[in-house]
């Protein structure tokens, strides 16, 4: 287990590698020029926003590390682990837990997000996770609008050793959704895990069957779906601001997934999606494998931001 977490802090450090080198220089520069003037600041802030984490929390962020006092004797890493604590601030109280076991049974899940950005992958490596720890776990094809989406999901079922429920190519998502939730309580499941699609013909028709496909779930179960994970790609980065305001506006967002964070220099991006959304980070995408998927820790991330080791807080 040690070494599994090893492994998934180095990969998520060498994923924001490219922003951390940025930070690098750009502590060095703040090393040399002590006492920190306000042109370090500046330039820290600029750092900041092209790191994506975007002008407001690049604001906060550049001000609360303005407060910090170094002196003579201050490493480069001392520089970093203020820069670190500035963006953990922020960070901490976005950060939510992902407890499917802990909440009622059947407890459902819905995962949505635009094509691409890691829906079905997350689905299929928190099946597989668990099924490791013995529930009894139904996945549904909820995609139905791609064909090629049911064989991916069923792939990632089988492995997980996971029941399966799916419909032909463009059959009704709700239909199947309320038939899935139906057959998660009857047949005693733990938990229901429902994929959707990514796009339709238009925006509006994709915003209009998620919120369908909750309506007939709470047919079954009326506090259901009792997670809505919101699937964003941290590579598009500011993308996935925009992302998350749509369907934030139109879906009961109750979490958020970032994926792809092995390998992006957008990875700042996280920080304003954590400030704009209503609801929580809980996990972090960390590569294509069955264990690539991770808690999100708010200090490790923060430190990995900056290339410090993720894991040395703990
Ligand atoms: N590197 C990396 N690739 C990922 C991650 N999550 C998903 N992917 C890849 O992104 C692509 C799209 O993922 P998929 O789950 O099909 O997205 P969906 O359209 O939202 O269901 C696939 O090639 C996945 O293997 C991640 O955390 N890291
Ligand atoms: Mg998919």
């Amino acid at each position: 287990m040690a070494d599994a977490k090893t492994g998934w802090l180095k990969r998520l450090g060498e994923g924001l590698s490219r922003t951390s080198r940025q930070m690098t220089d750009q502590v060095a520069a703040v090393l040399t020029a002590r006492p920190l003037d306000q042109d370090q600041i500046d330039a820290l802030e600029e750092m900041l926003i092209e790191a994506d984490l975007g002008p407001a929390a690049a604001g906060r962020i550049a001000a609360a590390f303005a407060l910090q006092r170094f002196g003579k004797s201050s490493s480069a890493d001392e520089v970093k682990e203020a820069l670190a604590q500035a963006v953990a601030a922020e960070l901490i109280p976005r950060q939510g837990r992902f407890t499917p076991l802990a909440g009622p049974r059947p407890f459902i899940v819905l995962f949505i997000g635009v094509n691409g950005s890691g829906k079905t992958t997350t689905l299929g490596k928190i099946a597989a996770d668990l099924t490791g720890r013995g529930a009894k776990v139904l996945i549904a094809a909820g995609d139905t609008f791609r064909a090629a989406a049911v064989e991916q999901l069923k792939v990632w079922a089988d492995r997980a050793g996971a029941s399966f429920i799916s419909r032909p190519n463009g059959a009704d998502a709700a239909g199947l959704a309320f038939d899935a939730a139906e057959k998660a309580r009857d047949e005693g499941y733990d938990v229901l895990l429902i994929d959707t699609a990514g796009r339709l013909q238009n925006k509006q028709g994709l915003m209009d069957e998620l919120t369908k496909m909750i309506r007939v779930i709470r047919k079954v179960d009326p506090d259901a779906p009792h997670e809505v994970l919101l699937v964003l790609d941290a590579t598009v980065g500011r993308n996935a601001l925009a992302q998350e305001n749509v369907f934030g506006n139109a879906v009961g967002v109750t979490g958020i997934v970032m994926t792809k964070l092995d390998g992006t220099a957008r990875g700042g991006v996280l920080v304003p999606v954590a400030a704009a959304s209503d609801s929580p980070i809980k996990l972090i995408g960390v590569g294509e494998d069955v264990n690539d998927l991770q808690d999100f820790d708010a200090r490790a991330f923060s430190r990995s931001l900056v290339g410090l080791e993720a894991g040395a807080h703990d």
